[in-house]
């Protein structure tokens, strides 16, 4: 029987911080999982390196449910984002060995394709209207049928959400850079700009837009009524989601579709939003939700009551996550979008993926396992590079969710 001989993690650099776990077995076949917590990515990598890598060794690597029951019951602590992205790197890489050994793409041996690719949103941003228009003119002309938009609000200094160059990267300093915001300055202008763009460009795509955790549920419920005849494909993340019942107030006031669950990482902090159709779509992603076994689940539990998957991709979600994003989107009934912002050309340095965009669509080759490999030696050039998520301060001064 072969077993788990080695598990190492690397946390580099290339074009922004990302942690990977490869698994060896002692056949000498490979696997890789991402395990990159953006602002938080040491933490993972020592839950990895130091209390789950020695419980691996010796493990049969084809025993994906066990390894994932062990390693979440094991820690006796449940969830979190640290616990849950550790399990989900050693999942993917455990789906990636049984692949390479079985000579199959993982979509394959979850169930085959349901779909012939996936569609994925792009990300147009601008720091006023007119510079907005001309992104998403940029993105349509590139054949994307859906285009999340944001732009900064007049005044403020920071916002979320707008690109500085050709990639948007929101760790972008060494310590918090703290943003000031004003709920009553967004409210009044996300509206206009939104609106500016279905004026010019029509509703013939999906039109998406990242409220980012800033609303309270009224607010919210008001942003998504002036919002209703713009058709949005999502509004996200409209209010924060640890408490699942706040969903409900949106509810009853707005048509607008919710999206949430990026920051989620277990069935447990979705169950609610999704059993009581809360959400239309539900974003919980396979690096931070337990990987694909885990994320298996939670879609499952989706499909029973018509909510779809919308799974974040930004780019501190590696390559590896991508690719493995793109099997399981593949493969579930009730896919609804996937998230996919480029990775810059040092990123693609380290990781070689065969995840293919065209038209606005996400597909992958028939390679055995997820298909992507990781150059080590590449790697070496790019140290890791501590940087922080921004912190959102209200004009009084108090602490508001980024
Ligand atoms: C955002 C992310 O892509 C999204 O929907 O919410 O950019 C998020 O801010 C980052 O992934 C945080 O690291
Ligand atoms: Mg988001």
């Amino acid at each position: 029987m072969s077993t788990i001989e080695r598990a190492e993690v690397f946390v580099a650099s290339p074009g922004r911080n990302f942690v990977t776990l490869r698994i060896t077995t002692s056949d000498g076949v490979t696997g890789l999982g991402d395990a990159t917590l953006n602002g938080r990515e040491l933490a993972v990598a020592s839950y990895l390196r130091d209390h789950v890598v020695p419980l691996l060794i010796g493990r049969d690597p084809a025993r994906i449910e066990d390894i994932w029951q062990f390693l979440y019951r094991g820690a006796y602590w449940r969830r979190g984002p640290v616990t849950m992205t550790a399990i989900a790197a050693v999942d993917v890489a455990l789906w990636d060995i049984k692949g390479r050994v079985a000579g199959l793409p993982v979509y394959q041996l979850l169930g085959g394709r349901s779909r012939d690719a996936v569609m994925v949103y792009a990300h147009a941003s601008g720091t006023d209207v007119p510079s907005l228009l001309d992104d998403v003119a940029k993105f349509r002309d590139l054949g994307y049928q859906a285009i999340r938009a944001q732009t900064g609000v007049p005044g403020l200094g920071g916002s979320y959400g707008v690109r500085k160059g050709e990639v948007y990267e929101p760790a972008n300093s060494n310590l918090p850079d703290e943003q000031p915001w004003s709920t009553e300055a967004y409210l009044d202008f996300a509206p206009t700009y939104l609106r500016a763009v279905r004026e010019k460009f029509g509703s013939a795509f999906h039109l998406l837009h990242d409220v980012h955790h800033r609303l309270t549920p009224i607010e919210a419920a008001r942003f998504g009524k002036s919002v209703e005849d713009l058709r949005l494909f999502w509004m996200e993340d409209p209010t924060p989601a640890e408490n699942q019942e706040a969903f409900r107030l949106i509810r009853q006031h707005t048509t607008t579709p919710i999206a949430t669950g990026e920051i989620l990482n277990s069935i447990w902090d979705v169950k609610d939003l999704i059993t009581e159709q809360l959400i239309d779509y539900v974003r919980t992603t396979v690096v931070h939700a337990g990987g694909i076994t885990h994320l298996r689940r939670i879609f499952d539990l989706a499909a029973l009551y018509q909510v779809r998957t919308g799974s974040h991709g930004a780019t501190d979600l590696s390559p590896i996550s991508l690719a493995a994003a793109v099997h399981v989107d593949l493969t579930v009934p009730n896919f609804g979008i996937q998230e996919y912002m480029p990775h810059v050309e040092q990123t693609m340095q380290v990781f070689r993926t065969n995840v293919t965009l065209e038209n606005g669509m996400l597909d992958l080759s028939d390679e055995p396992g997820l298909g992507v490999e990781y150059d080590e030696k590449a790697a070496e050039r790019y140290p890791y590079d501590p940087k922080y998520l921004p912190v959102a301060r209200r004009l009084d001064g108090s602490v508001h969710d980024w």
